[in-house]
């Protein structure tokens, strides 16, 4: 049974309603082609879970695919929708929580069989397509047993909660030859440091991370596991609060050889930073791991999930991507949902058209700016005072603080610095993108 009848397979350049205009699967872009650079995937979650509801209303959208929610036939429902979906856009990975699956049951040995009966029923699914899945997770933070975080909790009985949903999570993810495992840490955070021993909180996540490697290690998982940064929300603090602190949390327990990020562009506007800089920062770390190609809002200071639009911002982020070489094992999940007035099954296919086409045109004009040089030319430029002379002895590490100050003395006073000439590049970017 068909439920997206209205549309036939998306395509490029077919000047149809529903087609891209920039995303070109096949399209070789500095080497690579398109899909190669941009493996988008579907979030289980907004796509075929998200009605819309929110604090002040119930959901708009219905996602009930002609079942009863809450129901084992729902979640099979979901199944077929959600692969008709990703087959007429040609989306070729999906992302889970454990809960977007089935629906929880109150005894988790009951949840866990759902669990193995839905994976069954994805891995059939699965078959004939090149539908694969990017990451896995478990949702640790909507079950009330979560109020005081998963591996942060003050209870161990609910920490052991926490394991056994890694675990299981980590059983499909592997069944379903899942590339990712991802911990977006929704509550292990703090409302008040009055009631909270934040040192003891820190080494049990870390604890939770090393047993889920062990246990992932020893059941053929070789691929990345993930922490996805986020500051706030639902917490007043998250610890893994930016990329910077998950980094540093990772090397100081020793995870940081199995673990990368999942950068969220709209986490990183809470955390206040832009997508690039959370981008740059996991990159030089050897960390660019996986990307939730969403978008926030500057003026509102909450998770507003968007689906991505501004050309300028996507530009920057495959500016990164492309730097970094890629993505390994990690892709473009549209941790994203329609406003809540976008009900419609249409809008779901308008929604990702949109993503989808606003990081293929980022993706060209990245490459674009790359091309052009400018900016590298003027970054090679502006350190060039430590390519010789005593720049040099200083990035060698052959000098000493004495040297240095000899040196400056001799000097009496140095030249300015030169020009940051950041006008001069922001019109070289603004050429290319709007030329
Ligand atoms: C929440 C969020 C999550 C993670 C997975 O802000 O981004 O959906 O991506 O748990
Ligand atoms: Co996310």
């Amino acid at each position: 049974m068909a439920f997206f009848d209205f549309v036939d397979k998306v395509e490029y350049g077919t000047g149809k309603d529903y087609s891209f205009r920039y995303y070109d699967a096949d399209k070789v872009v500095m080497g690579k082609k398109m899909s190669e650079w941009l493996p988008f995937a579907m979030a289980w979650w907004h796509n075929l879970g998200a009605t819309g509801a929110d604090m002040f209303g119930v959901g708009t959208a219905d996602k009930t695919f002609g079942q009863v929610p809450g129901t084992m036939e729902h979640a099979k429902a979901k199944v077929d929708a959600g692969f008709e979906f990703m087959q007429k856009l040609g989306i070729k990975y999906f992302c889970f929580h454990d809960v977007d699956l089935v629906p929880e049951a109150d005894d988790i040995n009951v949840t866990n069989a759902r669990l193995d009966e839905i994976s069954d029923y994805i891995l059939e699914k699965m078959k004939g397509t090149d539908i694969k899945c990017l990451w896995g997770t478990a949702n640790m933070f909507g079950n009330p047993r979560f109020m005081n975080g998963a591996g942060s909790t003050n209870s161990a009985d609910v920490y052991c909660f926490a394991a056994a949903q890694v675990k299981k999570a980590l059983d499909i993810t592997v069944k379903l030859g899942g590339q990712g495992y991802v911990f977006w840490g929704g509550r292990e955070g703090y409302e008040t440091l009055l009631n909270t021993d934040v040192k003891f909180e820190q080494e049990n996540i870390a604890r939770l991370m090393k047993m889920a490697v062990e246990y992932g290690r020893s059941i053929g998982f070789t691929g990345d596991f993930y922490i996805e940064p986020k500051p706030k929300e639902p917490m007043k603090h998250q610890y893994d609060f930016d990329a910077a602190t998950a980094i540093g949390f990772l090397r100081q327990y020793g995870l940081d050889k199995d673990f990368k990020m999942n950068i969220e562009a709209n986490h990183a506007t809470l955390a206040g930073h832009t997508f690039q800089h959370e981008l740059r920062i996991s990159a030089i770390n050897g960390m660019l791991g996986s990307i939730d190609a969403n978008q926030g809002d500057l003026l509102l200071g909450w998770d507003t999930d968007e689906f991505p639009f501004d050309v300028y911002e996507t530009t920057m982020a495959m500016y990164e991507v492309i730097k970094a070489g890629g993505l390994r094992n990690g892709g473009f999940n549209f941790d994203a949902k329609n406003r809540r007035p976008s009900y419609t099954f249409e809008d779901m296919f308008r929604a990702f058209i949109l993503g989808m086409d606003s990081f293929a045109l980022g993706l060209l004009k990245a490459a674009e700016i790359i091309e052009d040089g400018s900016i590298d030319n003027f970054i090679k430029e502006k350190y060039s005072s430590y390519n010789d002379g005593i720049g040099k002895k200083i990035v060698d590490g052959e000098t000493s603080l004495e040297e240095l100050s000899a040196y400056a003395c001799s000097l009496k006073k140095p030249a300015l610095p030169g020009s940051g000439r950041q006008e001069y590049l922001q019109y070289k970017v603004n050429n290319i993108l709007f030329k």
